[in-house]
């Protein structure tokens, strides 16, 4: 597809993913490619199935490609990302960048949902929007990501048969974009050639990153990044109080100079969002349920 953010947040409602055709200019693509070639050939394949004995992954992609720095934060990619997960945090975060070059020989990766990275089950609200930026053509052949369309929405347990699954078929400078509902996986590369992915995965503000930003961008290194990635791998409030640096905003971790003002707790726009955003009513599976709910489900 090619439509407005609005369309796409309505597509990843309803089928758990989009592709946006031509999301990359073949300038940015160019770059994409020659900044992650050495690191791509320095990198051996993987060590177990899950992550692909002939598959290279590579992560901290914010220091090796630059242009990833810009692809986090483009305008239309942060609309989606406001319609996927803003209805549920006052803040989302980048929750993971990562390569994923398949060589010839890859077989297909298990099915799995992102979203299991967080104990909820299926069907549950979007903690995780995935994107994929496909820096080589994804085909049929050469290991697109297989998703099961819908599956977002699915009882947990269900599993998908042959023909509930497709692949994410897809030209160089496309992204997919999928819900962490969505069952999916890399595909097998039965073609000649490779397969390159670039990921940047967001999640909601109040969930553990699944690379760690404040690891991987320490402060110094941070500095260096732009002032909305700072902000967007964590250097900011998840919802008023999460995240405060001695009882301050994050962010003046990276500012020079004596603080500008008074210390603070939240941002407007976090308040607010943070009034906006649903509420969950908790119930464990497996334990009473007295005194297990968490706040109260707004109406
Ligand atoms: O590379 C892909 O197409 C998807 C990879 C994936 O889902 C994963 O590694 O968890």
């Amino acid at each position: 597809m090619s439509g407005g953010a609005g369309e796409v947040v309505a597509a990843i409602r309803r089928d758990g993913f989009a592709i946006v055709e031509g999301a990359l200019e073949a300038t940015r693509l160019a770059r994409l490619r020659s900044e992650l070639a050495p690191y791509i050939a320095a990198t051996p394949c993987g060590a177990d199935p899950f992550l692909g004995l002939r598959s290279k992954r590579i992560g901290n992609i914010f220091m090796r490609a630059p242009v990833t720095r810009e692809l986090a934060i483009d305008p239309y990619v942060l609309a989606i990302a406001d319609g996927v997960l803003l209805p549920y945090c006052a803040a989302y975060r980048v929750n993971f960048t990562g390569v994923q070059h398949l060589e010839p020989g890859e077989v297909t990766q298990g099915l799995h949902r992102d979203g299991h990275l967080y104990p909820f089950v299926n069907p549950a609200p979007p903690t995780i929007l995935g994107t994929i930026w496909a820096v080589t053509d994804f085909t049929a052949d050469n290991g697109a990501t297989v998703i099961v369309p819908g599956s977002h929405l699915w009882p947990e347990d269900r599993v998908p048969l042959p023909h509930e699954t497709r692949p994410a078929v897809m030209p160089a400078g496309s992204l997919l974009l999928y819900t962490s509902g969505l069952i999916h996986g890399a595909g097998a590369n039965r073609s000649t050639g490779v397969r390159t992915g670039c990921a940047i995965h967001y999640n909601l503000g109040w969930l553990r990153q699944e690379e760690n930003q404040y690891l991987t961008l320490p402060p110094d290194v941070a500095r260096t990044l732009p002032h909305r990635l700072q902000r967007l791998i964590g250097y900011d409030f998840g919802a008023p109080y999460l995240g405060i640096v001695h009882g301050d905003d994050p962010i003046r971790l990276l500012e020079d100079g004596p603080p500008a003002g008074p210390k603070v707790r939240s941002r407007p726009e976090i308040s607010a969002a943070q009034r906006r955003a649903r509420r969950f009513r908790v119930v464990a599976e497996d334990a009473p349920t007295e005194g297990v709910g968490l706040g109260a489900a707004k109406p």
